[in-house]
């Protein structure tokens, strides 16, 4: 039987402060109309950018969660997951998948573990040779830029061309993906805007989409971009309608908490920014990009 409510495994980490992984996926897609059950992959007293956070790593404790869903004969009409708590749980969302996953099951693996051009504080190097070979198993994948470039093994680039870009979503595909998003590229032809662009290998066509640039930078937008982008494609939504839609969220969210003094990178207020899913996209739309 289809599960009435459609139902998404979130593979991700719970941090206690500064909002990203489980904090913020579980009440985007609770709110978008998913059943989220999440696979907690490390509990932490805050995320990684934190000084002097606290990491409980579950991997020892994954296999037996496993055992009983697979027990209970549990069904997803999507996968997602991100920030992992060793470089061996990727090989055991690997397995997730091939237990879980039906012919209609979307698969998002969005590979956390840099940005700004270097590792999390928490990631072993090993972690990205273990997400290139996870992304094997997504339809969809969402690395930033610099995630994009240590699992492509090229230098973090300063700008791009539109044509480079492509280049790079390309390359992406080889790993395994049919729907690669980057997410922060720096392009020359849109300075001034934060940029995402995706490829659809099944019809060839490359997408862009973006908000204008807010000079300031929040923990946990990335999540919340896949979050939405993967409740979009669940709700049936197109590659380009979905990346439109997670840009603007994120937009939202980012202007909504700018305006206010003394908040900090921590702190986006994700629930002010929350009505915004269930309102109609701009029509600022996105674009092929050729
Ligand atoms: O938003 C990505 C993320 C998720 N989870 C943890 C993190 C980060 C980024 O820093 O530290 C624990």
């Amino acid at each position: 039987m289809r599960n009435p409510l459609p139902r998404v495994a979130a593979i991700h980490d719970l941090s206690g402060f500064g909002r990203c992984s489980l904090t913020v996926v579980i009440p985007i897609l609770s709110t978008m109309g998913f059943e989220v059950c999440p696979l907690p992959t490390a509990v932490l007293s805050a995320h990684t950018a934190i000084p002097g956070f606290q990491l409980f790593d579950l991997t020892p404790q994954l296999p037996g969660f496993i055992k009983h869903w697979r027990d209970l004969g549990l069904r997803f009409d999507g996968i997602y997951s991100g920030f992992l708590g060793s470089a061996q749980q990727a090989a055991m969302v690997s397995d997730f998948i091939d237990a879980f996953s039906g012919p209609d099951c979307l698969v998002v693996v969005d590979p956390v573990m840099a940005d700004y051009g270097s590792l999390y504080a928490s990631m072993p190097p090993e972690m990205v040779g273990e997400m290139r070979r996870l992304c094997a198993k997504a339809h969809v994948i969402t690395p930033n830029i610099t995630e994009a470039a240590l699992m492509l093994e090229r230098p973090v680039p300063d700008r791009l061309e539109a044509e480079e870009v492509k280049e790079w979503l390309l390359a992406l595909t080889k790993l395994g993906p049919a729907q690669p998003v980057i997410t922060s590229l720096p392009l020359v032809s849109r300075p001034g805007q934060s940029s995402v662009a995706a490829h659809n290998r099944e019809d060839g066509r490359f997408w862009l989409a973006g908000r204008p640039y807010v000079p300031i930078q929040y923990h946990g937008t990335g999540d919340m971009f896949t979050s939405v982008l993967t409740g979009s494609l669940l709700q049936g939504d197109s590659l380009p309608v979905a990346l439109d839609r997670s840009s603007q969220f994120v937009a939202t969210a980012i202007r909504t908490t700018f305006g206010y003094s003394g908040l900090g990178h921590h702190e986006i207020l994700l629930e002010r920014a929350m009505t915004s899913l269930k309102t109609p996209l701009e029509s600022s739309g996105y674009d092929l990009l050729t």
